[in-house]
């Protein structure tokens, strides 16, 4: 009889996966024929059982993300770039959307604040001041260490997924936490010319008695499986105003007596990040519906 174990999946690569074991053993393993005739996919992130030849069993995930394909994370650690590419407010709210549908812990990293002068990053700063009542906002730089002991403090002990766009630094982030990683990074220009991503799959890093995910990189953000009038959900800031509105369900985009338009002009909320919601909001709209998760 074969003995069974319980661990990790850490890497998938090719159809073998890499579980790691509470003695941080590493197992490569096939899934077993079940989980494809009942169109299962183990995932990154994964809990599961195994014997000496394969997965066996799949636990329950309590948070299951797609882009990156992942599982079971506590918090993702959302990398944007001041410069190189340039910080873009539209960017971050729609990766911190994403996040929170998910359900998942967001933690604010902005990169490369070594290529900012002092007034750029104060002016950034004042605006991402806003964000600071509802996230943790973290500035960071891999060539000058700026805020890595912040770095190393949020994500101590905890599964962390970096996500952020492509060439925002994710690897270069853990290269600065463990410089022993050596993970391969590149030239922006580079990255983005060849249309390809520097990191080409997901895999888990064990970090303290915790983890950290890199991942690829997005050109481009899509929300293929939303609905346009679940967005404001997503938007914390947007909770306890929302309750002022006159009707139950406002979208916060045209209905009279919104409590949140009320806020946008009067300041309370930041008008980028309003902005934001309602590109977002029309974004979605126009998507055609055979996209959506209602109708697949
Ligand atoms: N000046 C400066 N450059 C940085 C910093 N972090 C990363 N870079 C540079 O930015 C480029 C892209 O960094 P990567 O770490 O490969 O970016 P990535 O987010 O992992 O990119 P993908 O794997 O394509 O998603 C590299 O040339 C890095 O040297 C930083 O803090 N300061
Ligand atoms: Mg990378
Ligand atoms: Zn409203």
């Amino acid at each position: 009889m074969c003995l069974e174990k319980e661990g990790k999946i850490i890497k998938s690569i090719g159809g073998l996966y890499s579980v790691i074991d509470e003695s941080k053993v590493i197992y490569v393993l096939k899934p077993l024929g079940v989980f494809r005739h009942k169109n299962i996919q183990p995932k990154v992130g994964d809990f599961v059982i195994f014997n000496e030849d394969s997965i066996i069993d799949i636990k329950d995930r309590s948070n299951d993300l797609y882009r990156p394909f992942i599982a079971n994370v506590d918090q993702a650690l959302l990398v944007n770039s001041a410069k190189q590419p340039d910080f873009s407010f539209l960017l971050l709210d729609k990766f911190l959307t994403i996040i929170e549908a998910n359900n998942i812990k967001p933690i604010i990293i902005i990169t490369k604040v070594d290529l900012m002068s002092e007034e750029e990053l104060n002016k950034l700063k004042s605006k991402l001041k806003y964000y600071e009542k509802f996230y943790k906002v973290i500035y960071f730089s891999s060539k000058t260490k700026e805020g890595l002991t912040e770095v190393l403090d949020i994500s101590r002990d905890k599964v962390n997924v970096l996500s952020g766009q492509t060439g925002a630094g994710k690897s270069s982030l853990l290269n600065t936490i463990n410089p022993e990683l050596n993970i391969e990074t590149n030239e922006i220009s580079k990255a983005l010319g060849r249309g390809k991503h520097t990191t080409r799959h997901v895999e888990l890093i064990s970090f303290g008695e915790g983890f950290i995910a890199d991942t690829p990189g997005f050109s481009k953000l899509e929300f293929v499986d939303f609905q346009a009038d679940e967005i404001r959900y997503y938007f914390p800031d947007f909770f306890e105003l929302a309750k002022g509105c006159r009707f139950y369900e406002c979208t916060h985009i045209h209905e009279p007596g919104c409590r949140i338009i009320e806020a946008v002009n009067k300041g309370e909320i930041l008008r980028e990040r309003y902005d934001d919601y309602k590109f977002i909001f029309n974004e979605i709209k126009l998507q055609k519906p055979r996209y959506r998760r209602d109708e697949k």
